[in-house]
């Protein structure tokens, strides 16, 4: 059991809320719009200097939307929204992410209701009043019937634990924690480790300035050409005018298929001979973008056969493009292609024919330690100036981690979640009434259009805070055997795919010492209607309590 020792406010002022949102990236701004345009009182705290989240954090060269931001990596709740914001990319870039965030703050004047710089250090429920009391960094403390939790599924950057990484003398710079400042490659020599997304996006613009660039590499990556363009203004124009029917396309549900992460194509794998599967996959390689996996095989996650195919053509690819034959061979993938998050790129594999990239592949030739001027491996020291750590997050479940919220009895999140990720609905958690989570564990989240999801999960999260206004209740929260019954449905679509055959943050395994288990719910818009379902239901697998009366002079 956790202490419950509060600190109390030197002058022990508390401000009452009805909603208190943590986080004010994507989700938590529209959560802040959508509560309080319902006539609730909200006031969102992020530590941050400035809004965005996830896209104020990640602003290392050549971060970009990895699918189409127009139209689907965008809020769709508001039509003017649509009209009024001219994407100028098919796949924007961080700034140009950040400019809408913040011009969506601006638009729908939600500033005056976010703290920023303000860490939630401790929230906890109080069974007796029916509320939760936050604690920040600041000394404000807040009170408030509810909490959501828009902490973000790539918020907390993965520091790895690498011998001596602390005695480094260069600068030092983890991707997901990227400095405000500009930061100047020029004529330095630049060590990155790490070759997910933000590595494979990061290391040809590093490489295109810096005087030489190592590459760590560990697990070898597919990736497809992003094929970022600028956005026509034709097909903004037509985006705008089919507005309705691209968004309820988005939001649909599956044709009869309870598992959809990706729409796939409609056409069966095994219908189609080998000549015929191979004309797809080079169509979609040469239309890139995410459509390679979005518009291939349904197959291309369930079947061995079909994934393996599909990875031997990219691993072709790969060949094509790099000269040197023995770098060639150590960036070969092989593992099943899109079970580790599909990676866009923008010239990754060319950037190993420049004269100034080394790749070191960790598996054959492993870091022994860091040094205070650079890295030492098994067989030599690479001497460095800078060291950029792309090495990932603790996704998914990290931040609540982090935040770790303490819930009936004072029992802390880290200590319920010590080996499995226990919720329902991917949104709510059993001894910790009235606390909601977006894109949690459990939800399509990561493998969904994320700023959708957002909106989708917050207009059911609403929708359960009006009905227990509306009954007069006090609290809600799930029963453990919902949970227990979620936890197999997720685990039940992960189990008939590839996913959880591969080492991968989805799966927990990037984090040493972290429970290994999938926790993206697969059903994609299926997952949608399924909530919609359960609220439907009268809020099947979930307890209320009466309103306690003493509770009732807040808000
Ligand atoms: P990822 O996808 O988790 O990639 C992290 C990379 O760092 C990956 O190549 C890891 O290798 C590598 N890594 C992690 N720890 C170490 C250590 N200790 N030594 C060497 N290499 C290491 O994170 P990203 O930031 O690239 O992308 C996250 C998401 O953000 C992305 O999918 C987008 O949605 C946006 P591994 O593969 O684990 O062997």
């Amino acid at each position: 059991m956790t202490s419950t020792t509060h600190h109390p406010l030197e002058d022990g002022a508390t401000e009452h809320y009805d909603v208190v949102v943590i986080g004010a990236g994507v989700s938590g701004l529209y959560a802040l719009h959508h509560l309080r345009g319902m006539g609730l009182s909200v006031r969102v705290y992020d530590g941050a200097p400035e809004i965005g989240g996830t896209w104020w954090y990640n602003r290392y060269p050549g971060a970009r939307v990895d699918g189409p931001s127009a139209p689907l990596y965008c809020y769709t709740f508001s039509d003017e929204l649509v009209q009024e914001w001219d994407w100028t990319e098919t796949q924007a870039a961080q700034p140009e992410v950040l400019a809408y965030v913040e011009y969506v703050a601006d638009r729908f004047d939600l500033r005056r209701d976010i703290r920023l710089e303000t860490w939630v250090q401790d929230a906890r429920y109080d069974e007796a009043t029916q509320r939760w009391t936050v604690e920040t960094s600041t000394g404000l403390r807040a009170s408030a019937q509810f909490v959501v939790c828009a902490v973000g599924a790539l918020s907390v950057a993965n520091k790895p634990d690498i011998p001596g990484i602390d005695d480094f003398g260069g600068e030092c710079f983890h991707t997901g924690d990227w400095p405000q400042e500009p930061v100047s490659f020029s004529g330095k020599r630049v060590g990155v480790i790490g070759t997910g997304s933000s590595g494979v996006q990061s290391i040809p613009e590093i490489a295109k300035e810096a005087a030489h660039v190592t590459v760590f590499q560990r697990t070898p990556q597919y990736s497809v050409p992003a094929r970022n363009r600028p956005l026509e203004p034709e097909r903004l124009a037509e985006v705008r005018k089919n507005w309705d029917a691209i968004r309820a396309e988005m939001a649909a549900p599956p044709q009869g298929a309870d598992f959809a992460p990706f729409p796939g194509n409609g056409r069966s794998a095994f219908e189609e001979t080998p000549e015929q599967r191979h004309a797809l996959y080079e169509e979609l390689w040469q239309e890139g973008s995410l459509s390679f996996v979005a518009g291939n095989y349904p197959e291309l996650l369930m079947s061995e056969e079909i994934n393996r195919e599909v990875s031997e053509f990219l691993r072709g690819k790969i060949r094509q493009v790099v000269r040197d034959p023995e770098t060639a061979d150590k960036l070969m993938p092989d593992y099943f292609y899109a079970t580790k998050r599909p990676i866009l790129d923008d010239g990754y594999y060319e950037t190993f024919n420049r004269d100034n990239v080394t790749l070191v592949d960790l598996r054959q030739d492993p870091i022994e330690t860091i040094t205070s001027t650079g890295v030492r491996t098994a067989t030599r020291e690479h001497a460095l100036d800078m060291l950029v750590l792309a090495t990932g997050f603790d996704a998914i479940t990290g931040s609540m981690l982090r935040l770790d919220p303490k819930g009936r009895g004072g029992v802390s999140l880290k200590e319920k979640w010590q080996s499995r990720f226990h919720n329902y609905l991917g949104m709510t958690i059993n001894g910790f009434p009235n606390l909601f989570m977006i894109h949690g564990p459990g939800t399509p989240g990561v493998l969904y259009l994320m700023p959708l999801g957002a909106e989708l999960e917050t207009d059911w999260i609403a929708n359960c805070v009006r009905y227990l206004r509306d009954q007069g209740l006090g609290a809600v929260e799930p029963t453990h055997d919902a949970e227990k019954t979620w936890d197999r449905e997720v685990t039940e679509l992960a189990n008939k795919t590839l996913f959880p055959r591969t080492d991968s943050w989805y799966m927990g395994s990037n984090i040493p010492g972290k429970p290994r288990h999938f926790s993206v719910h697969l059903g994609g818009p299926g997952y949608f209607q399924r909530i919609v379902e359960v609220a439907a239901k009268g809020y099947e697998g979930f307890v209320f309590e009466e309103e306690h009366r003493a509770a009732s002079t807040a808000g």
